[in-house]
């Protein structure tokens, strides 16, 4: 049965999404949204009790107790369910990783046109972390070494999945214990879909410890791997003014948007859109220059890195064509819409597929590879300049937010103690005292299925008013740069006032933009040093913090919270579980849910939960986060003892006479 259309409120709560959403249904066109609404998500499936794997079924495990034509359980057949799922985030993160292992190495050979190492220390840092010898060595001579060593990951056998040597001592010894320390990245992907062909594992609990082997191997592997060597070619971030929302699309300018994941093609864009000739070329065709902006994780590559506005998230996709404004959409690999390509026809933007993995019906498609890289991007701009003339109508919302991304693990620990002091110390002591109460990773995707960004914006903001520090990653940090949550001192009134103190002294925004999807790798190395640094236990699960996607739709968060759990973050997703079963009628796998909440907590200290309703994320994770606080005997959260420095009261001390101010600041005698 079709569900009930929702109003436009009910479907984002951000007013340029809105503004669009009612233009598409002024122009009778569909969006994620209004298909949401159409279609009515199936209930055996989205429960995970359906079993598709062989052409015996599909078998639909709807009755208590019953069996698919193999005799596959309900434990078996959620496990399975689950684990691929895992598996096709793993392998879209890794093949992303190796894809940037082969530009370095390209670039490494003067093979990539435009590419050039940025940086040369985060390089060397890395090789010695290796042993790649680096003294006496160029820079391409050790990215050489590098990259046969990442590559070599992806194909090995046996051994260790090398990154993981970068995981705390102690977490690493756990994962040999239990079995999950991965040997290849490929490896235990491909082992996975072995493991869930007809006939082979069934046993939950034997499948689920498989599922967190091959989700280490991405979270500590080819994630990891991608984030590196992005850094190492095109910067490690540092923090820059950028913006947000629809807004930033512009009438006179020729808009080209870059959506997808993969940075080699939209850096190279960014490098050729600066181009004099380029220049010169948008403004024969009557336009002042060209505009770049981004959607989803390629928009957060190059914020953080360069600036480049963002458009959206990824429900703003097809809002953005929408605009009438877009010249050019270039899509690589990654939630991808292919809506897109029948909408792009409704007005005149030009959908350009560019990887040789993924082509879309009726998309124009020009095969990038890094050879040519740039006469590739010069090629594709100057595609956009020509059809900046077949413009029709524009509406284009005059919505935008500021915000200051580019968090990396590197940037955290030079703002909180200069070149100098380098050190997560401050950091530690301020959640040791108390100023910060926990941690909380705020990850992950848009659904049409929830109203666009409230989930992620909703928690983000009662957690600040906790004094719980926020870093984010993926669509989830564009929905709350959006709402303004990533700008220094203008959101601090909504921070709680240890936070604050924080916050002010360092220069910092509350909620801290750390990257794309990729980069949840970086979280994982925060945390490593956060345990390094002492004073907040000897492992991750010891850490007052928690990871969250509250609008999580994708096989990748899966695998990301998976390794977060294994890494021993306890993990909450919002909408629905994909082993919910179907309460009320058929129960779901409790061995499953079991294991997954129970069982890894005593495996790893870490676990997932799949929590709808946003304020029982926000009291679990403050639940988490005190018990956390209790066992290290931290001081018991208390926002009464903080909040007295600061700006605010610098205020207050200056309209003082000047002997009561020094009497208030330093107990001098008037
Ligand atoms: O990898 S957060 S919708 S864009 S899957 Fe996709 Fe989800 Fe956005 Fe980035 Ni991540």
């Amino acid at each position: 049965m079709a569900k009930k259309r929702r109003e436009i409120q009910e479907q984002s709560i951000d007013p340029a999404a809105q503004e669009m959403l009612k233009r598409a249904d002024e122009l009778g066109l569909t969006t994620a949204f209004s298909r949401a609404d159409e279609m009515a998500p199936c209930n055996i499936g989205s429960a995970g009790m359906c079993c598709k794997l062989c052409s015996m079924g599909p078998c639909r495990l709807t009755k208590e107790g019953s069996v698919g034509v193999c005799g596959a359980t309900i434990d078996t057949v959620q496990a399975r369910n689950l684990m691929r799922a895992i598996a096709g985030g793993a392998a879209a993160h890794s093949d992303h990783g190796r894809g940037m292992a082969m530009t370095l190495k390209a670039t490494a050979n003067g093979e990539a046109e435009g590419y050039v190492i940025r940086d040369v220390a985060k390089l060397r840092a890395l090789a010695a972390v290796y042993d790649i010898p680096i003294e006496g060595r160029s820079p391409n001579e050790i990215a050489n070494d590098l990259a046969d060593l990442y590559l070599a990951q992806f194909g090995q056998q046996e051994g260790e999945v090398a990154p993981t040597v970068r995981a705390p001592k102690k977490r690493q010894e756990l994962w040999r214990e239990r079995g999950v320390m991965p040997r290849g990245i490929d490896r235990e992907i491909v082992e996975s879909l072995h493991r869930t062909h007809i006939g082979d594992d069934q046993d939950s609990v034997h499948i689920l410890q498989h599922a967190v082997r091959l989700a280490i191997g991405d979270g500590w592997g080819g994630s990891m791997i991608a984030t590196d060597i992005t850094d190492i070619l095109f910067g490690t971030p540092a923090p820059v003014l950028g913006q947000a929302n629809l807004g930033v699309l512009k009438d006179d300018m020729v808009n080209v948007v870059v959506h997808g994941h993969e940075p080699t093609l939209s850096e190279m864009i960014v490098a050729a859109a600066q181009d004099p000739e380029i220049i010169e070329y948008a403004k024969a065709a009557g336009a002042k220059g060209i505009n770049l902006s981004g959607i989803c994780c390629t928009a957060n590559e190059i914020l953080m890195r360069q600036g480049i506005p963002a458009a959206g998230n990824f429900l703003q996709q097809e809002l953005a064509i929408l605009t009438g404004a877009v010249d050019a959409m270039i899509v690589d690999v990654q939630c991808i819409m292919q809506a897109l390509a029948e909408l792009s026809k409704q007005f005149h933007t030009l959908l350009i597929t560019t990887s040789p993995k993924v082509k879309i019906k009726g998309a124009m498609h020009i095969e990038f590879d890094e050879e040519h890289a740039m006469t590739i991007a010069k090629d594709i701009l100057r595609l956009a300049i020509d059809n900046y003339k077949n413009r029709g109508e524009t509406q284009i919302p005059d919505v935008r937010e500021d915000l200051v991304p580019g968090f990396s693990h590197e940037y955290i620990n030079y703002a909180l103690g200069g070149s100098y002091r380098a050190s997560f110390r401050p950091l530690n002591d301020a959640i040791m005292s108390g100023r910060i109460r926990g941690v909380a990773a705020i990850v992950g995707c848009n659904n049409p299925r929830d109203t666009h960004d409230l989930l992620h914006t909703h928690v983000a903001k009662e957690l600040l008013k906790q004094d719980v520090l926020i870093v984010e990653t993926g669509c989830a940090s564009i929905a709350c740069a959006k709402e303004g949550l990533m700008l220094g001192e203008a959101g601090l009134d909504q921070v709680g006032p240890g936070l604050r103190e924080i916050c002010e002294t360092i220069g910092i925004p509350p909620v801290l933009h750390m990257g794309s999807c990729v980069d949840n790798a970086r979280i994982l190395t925060v945390l490593t040093q956060v345990v390094e640094e002492g004073g907040l236990g000897e492992d991750i699960d010891e850490i007052p913090a928690v990871g969250l996607a509250p609008e999580w739709m994708s096989e990748k968060a899966l695998s990301i919270g998976t390794y977060c759990m294994a890494s021993g973050v306890y993990v909450i997703f919002g909408g629905t579980s994909p082993v919910s079963g179907m309460p009320d009628k058929v129960p779901a796998s409790a061995e499953v849910s079991r294991y997954l909440s129970e069982s890894w907590e005593e495996l790893y200290g870490g676990k997932i939960e799949f929590i709808a309703d946003p304020d029982e994320m926000v009291r679990r994770t403050l639940e988490h986060i005190d018990k956390k606080r209790a066992a290290l005997k931290l001081p018991e959260y208390d926002p009464e003892r903080f909040g007295r420095s600061g700006d605010q009261r610098v205020i207050e001390l200056d309209k003082l006479p000047l002997a009561q101010r020094r009497q208030a600041l330093y107990g001098m005698e008037v």
